[in-house]
Parts: C-alpha cells; sequence; structure tokens
C-alpha cells in the first residue's frame, strides 16, 4: 500500500517536471499596457506564442478587449466580435493554433493602434529564427494518446490550464509528507 502510494507520488512529481515550462503568460505591451500610441505589431515581433500560452491585457477604464476576425480586424470593424471584456485585467488562454485578431471596441481606438494578431504555433513548436535546427524532437509531452499528424488536431489538452496540475502537486506533497512520517 505504502510503496504503491510512494510510486504515485513519483509519478505526480516527474509529470509536474514537465508541464510548466509549456505555458508562458505574456504581458501584452508590457509596461504600457493595452492602449493607444502602442505598435502591438513592434510588441509581437521576435515572440513566439504557442498553444497553452495566455494573453494578459492591462488597460484603463474606456477601452475593451474584443477577439474579432481577420476581416474585422483589418477593416477596424466593431460590433461583431467573438468576445468583449471590459473589466481592466482580460487574461486570453490561447487554446487553438492559428492567428487570433483582437481589437479595442471603442470606436476609433482600433484605428489608432490598439489592434493585435497573435499567431499561435503549435505547443511544442520552437525558433522562427532559423539557425539551422529544424525542430527539436519534443518527446517530452507525456500524453499516452497517439499524435495524428494533421493540422486540425488543436484541441491539446496537456499543459492548457496549470492549476489542476498545482492541485495534484499540492496533493502529492501532503501525500509524501504523511508517508515519511509514518
Ligand atoms: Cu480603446
Amino acid at each position: 500500500m505504502a510503496s504503491f502510494n510512494a510510486g504515485v507520488v513519483c509519478a505526480l512529481l516527474v509529470l509536474c517536471m514537465f508541464v510548466p515550462s509549456l505555458a508562458t503568460v505574456y504581458t501584452v505591451g508590457d509596461t504600457s499596457g493595452w492602449a493607444i500610441g502602442t505598435d502591438y505589431s513592434t510588441w509581437t515581433s521576435g515572440k513566439t506564442f504557442a498553444v497553452g500560452d495566455s494573453l494578459v491585457f492591462n488597460y484603463g477604464g474606456g477601452h475593451t478587449v474584443d477577439e474579432v476576425s481577420a476581416s474585422d480586424y483589418n477593416s477596424c470593424t466593431v460590433g461583431n466580435s467573438l468576445s468583449t471584456d471590459s473589466s481592466g485585467t482580460t487574461t486570453i488562454p490561447l487554446k487553438t493554433a492559428g492567428t487570433h485578431y483582437f481589437i479595442c471596441g471603442v470606436v476609433g481606438h482600433c484605428g489608432s493602434g490598439m489592434k493585435l494578431a497573435v499567431t499561435v504555433g503549435k505547443a511544442s513548436e520552437t525558433a522562427p529564427s532559423g539557425t539551422g535546427t529544424p525542430s527539436t524532437p519534443a518527446g517530452s509531452t507525456p500524453t499516452t494518446t497517439t499524435t495524428t499528424p494533421t493540422t486540425t488536431s488543436t484541441h491539446s489538452s496537456s499543459g492548457t490550464t496549470l492549476s489542476p496540475i498545482v492541485a495534484l502537486f499540492v496533493m502529492a506533497w501532503s501525500t509524501f509528507s504523511v508517508l515519511a512520517l509514518t
């Protein structure tokens, strides 16, 4: 019984070592936040976004974060947004690969620069600067399902959220502590 539990604990600890490295939280505009006067194409350049990463928009009153279609992004058309938020701090989990488009829904702000396009690659996709290594074999993902080579399998369940992993870690650690004390 005890040895079995210890084995589970070890497996969970190993799992915890891999998963957190997959997710990155990006603060849009860094210290400038989500505001007029920031060039977001400059901000995205050089960054590589992957499924499981998150965007955090920080802004004052009078702005919104709207996810929109490519055409609405290009034409700064408001009113057809796929999602909208005006809470002042908007966290967008990047759940699918492809390009995601965000604008401020206040009339005129998108045209003044509050527009952001983020291209999201697969979770294991690596460096855009082709310095020789085409792609590192990412054999570290502990998923047991077979990966399909199609580009439509974007619903990767590994590493999309950290909180269950953290909870498992806490549970595993407390279990380990109890076992060590007895
Ligand atoms: Cu705005």
